[in-house]
Order: C-alpha cells, then structure tokens, then sequence
C-alpha cells in the first residue's frame, strides 16, 4: 500500500548530493577501487580522493542551503561507511548520518535520503555484487538498519538511485558486456585479488531483477519502521524524441530504459525524475546532439526535457512525482539559472495541467566529483575550492532560494 502525501506537506524546494561525490574518502566502495586503477584502467579521469570533505563540512552546506531559503536536502548514506564488513555495522556512521538529518531538521530542511547511489562496498562486488540475489538480501538488511536508526527524522526516501541505469549497456550482446566485465575483473585483480566481482553498472546481466527486489524489499523494510513514510527510486530519465524514421529505435530504447522501471513503481509512494537533456533517435539509433553549445558533460542544454519527462513519467507510473535531479553543468552561473528558470516554467505547465509534482531537487548542491568525468564539470549551487575546500554560494543559489520562498506551493 502507498502511503498518502500529506496535504499539508510543503513543496520541497531544495538541492541535492551523493555522498561518494562529495563526501571524501570513501575507500571502503568498489567505485573507489575502479577509480584508483592504474593507468585510468576503471575509465575514471581522476580519482575522487577527498572530494569536497562534506562528510566533516556538512554543517557549513546544511547552513548555507537553508539561509538561501531552501526547504529540503536530497543526500545519500554511504554503504560501505555503515557496513564495513558484511553484517558489522558501524554506529559511529549511523551516528553520523543521522546528526545530518538532525542538522537539516534544525535549519528547517527536509532531508531526503537516498540508501544507494551508484556505489557499493566492496565486500558486495567482491561476492558477485547485484548478479547474485543475496545482493537483495544484504540491501533490505542494510536499509532496514538505517530506518531503524534515524526513520524517525526521514520522511522521505529514495531506494536505489537511478536504478534504470543498469540497463544502460542493453543494446551490448551479452558476449559483450561479459568481456566488458572480465576486464575489469583482470585490473582489478592486480588491485584487490581475485575475486568475482559486479557493479551497478558493470555486470554479467542478472543484475537488474536483483536492484528491483532489493528495492521492493527495500520499502517494505523502511516501511516497517515507519508506515507514513514516502518511498520511492529515481530514474535517469532523459526526454527520449525520434526524428522522422527513428521512433522504433526511441520506443525500443524506452521499453527497456525508462518503461521497465516505471512499471515497477506500484507499491511507491513517488517516482523521483532526474532529467537533463534530450536524446534523439534517428533509424539506426542514438544521434549525436545537434548543433549548439553543449554543457560540459557535453550534453545539449535543452531545458525543455524536465517537463516532458515529468509528463511522461507522471502518465506511465500514476504517481506523484519528485524532480530529485535538474540541472546544468556549467562555469557560467548565468546560464544555470537561465537553464533552470526554463526548466521550471516547463514544471509549472505540467502541474497547471493538474500532474502532481511534489518537489523540486536541484543538482546540485555543491561542486562535486562528475564520476567518471572527475571534478571538470561543476553542477554546484556552491563552488568549492579544492585545496582549501572553501565554499562559495554561487548567485544561481540566492536565485533559487528566493524562487522557492517566492512560490512556497510549487513553481507556478
Ligand atoms: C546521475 C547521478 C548524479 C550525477 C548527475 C549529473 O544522474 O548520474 O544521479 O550522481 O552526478 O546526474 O550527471
């Protein structure tokens, strides 16, 4: 059974973050070790070493998102920090984790937490990771631990974020992406010892039934806690459009990429949309983006997308929708808040047309590490310097804040 929204609850106007991009040290997740494999071998630009050193600064970014006039905080727990070792946990992370939502709740956010975004420890990928089932298993077990421990301050949870991604390779022969898989098993060899070892998103096929029962039972766990909490997953959900010719290769695509995962949304309370861009579909597939200045994840800068994934989503799934991603890649802040003032004019039209959205995340909080792209492409509210790790609040901040204590109900 979903949960209801509350009628009351505010519309969540906030920013968002992960905790491997920002927080520093993470060593104990497999992303760590594909990204401090000799010689660039995990296909990381740089390692992510200290990040932004949220994990000791988070007061100071907490402070800052809420003096902006900001309502909510979308930030992940760190599996690997909580469960160092399989079935040993660590209070002390526990601890950690849940004084951030206490520090949230006393500036005046909501926090959101996320359980899993992209990283797993590495005890997990080491067992086999998501292609073995008690992938599932270990999940639940942890996210009933972390419901346990700080539930009574979340109301608002996210699964597995952007758990459509593991389907990204689909159009790979399966020959393929297990030769994919091997080599990265030989470089990680060297580094870690053998050991049969699957990520999110590099693995042997079986992994995506594995994340859809791990968040099923995910929820079922966190709902156990607290029966009136929202619960849901994110999904990367670009605006997938056909040229004259390409629509069997968009709805092919979408089948397997966004419909799939929008068809196991039932017993969610919300479906977080994460939309940047658009992709286009000519006859034999995918186009490069047209012509035009792109962002620095070379992506088109087409804000128009939010609304149409919004609508999409919104119509397939028949839930209230949560915008936990939007945003730019950028070192113009003007452009960003061109960008997203686009973008969120795009949402006012969908809610005027009655879809019910409930909250908008922006991506993202702070300048962080762009996973494989490293530190180059900045999506920050907040610029960070990475020596001193001292934190600028960037106009399209201030912008933002006065956008969400302007419109308290929602963009409109
Ligand atoms: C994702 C993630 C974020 C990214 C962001 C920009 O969508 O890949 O949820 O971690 O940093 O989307 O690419």
């Amino acid at each position: 059974m979903s949960a209801v929204f509350p009628s009351k609850t505010p519309f969540l106007w906030g920013a968002a973050t992960a905790a491997h991009q920002v927080e520093g040290g993470n060593n104990g997740s497999d992303i760590w070790q594909m990204e401090n494999l000799a010689g660039g071998a995990g296909g990381f630009r740089e390692p992510s070493g200290d990040a932004m050193d949220h994990y000791h600064r988070y007061p100071q970014d907490i402070g800052l998102l809420a003096g902006a006039g900001l309502n909510a905080y979308r930030f992940s727990v760190e599996w690997a920090r909580i469960e160092p070792e399989p079935g040993m946990f660590s209070g002390a992370a526990l601890d950690h984790y849940a004084r951030m939502a206490d520090a949230c709740l006393a500036a005046g956010l909501a926090p959101v937490v996320t359980l899993h975004h992209f990283t797993s420890p590495l005890w997990l990928a080491q067992e086999g990771g998501w292609d073995e089932t008690q992938a599932a298993e270990s999940f639940a077990n942890f996210a009933g631990r972390v419901a346990r421990h700080m539930g009574d301050r979340v109301a608002t949870w996210c699964t597995i974020n952007e758990i459509n991604l593991c389907n990204l390779g689909f159009e790979l022969v399966p020959a393929r992406r297990a030769r994919r898989l091997e080599k990265l098993r030989d470089a990680l060899t060297a580094r870690i010892g053998p050991s049969a070892f699957s990520s999110f998103l590099i693995h042997d096929g079986r992994a995506p039934a594995v994340l859809k029962r791990a968040h099923a039972m995910a929820l079922a766990e966190i709902k156990t806690v607290r029966s009136d909490a929202l619960v849901g997953l994110t999904l990367a959900l670009p605006d997938l459009q056909a040229v004259p010719g390409g629509e069997d290769q968009m709805l092919r695509t979408r089948a397997v990429t966004q419909d799939e995962f929008l068809d196991i949304t039932g017993d969610d309370d919300f479906v977080g949309v994460q939309t940047y861009t658009r992709e286009l579909f000519g006859e034999s597939g995918r186009l490069p983006p047209p012509e035009g200045d792109l962002t620095l994840t070379g992506w088109e800068i087409y804000p128009q997308a939010l609304e149409a994934s919004v609508r999409y989503a919104a119509a397939r799934a028949a839930k209230p929708i949560i915008v936990t991603e939007n945003g730019i890649a950028t070192s113009d802040d003007a452009q960003r808040i061109a960008y997203t003032e686009a973008a969120l004019s795009g949402l006012a039209r969908a809610r005027a047309d009655g879809i019910d959205v409930r909250g908008y995340l922006h991506w993202s909080a702070l300048d962080n590490f762009e996973w494989m792209h490293g530190y180059g492409p900045t999506f920050g509210l907040i610029g960070v310097d990475r020596e001193t790790f001292k934190r600028t609040p960037k106009p399209s901040l201030a912008w933002l804040g006065a956008r969400a204590k302007a419109h308290p109900h929602g963009p409109d």
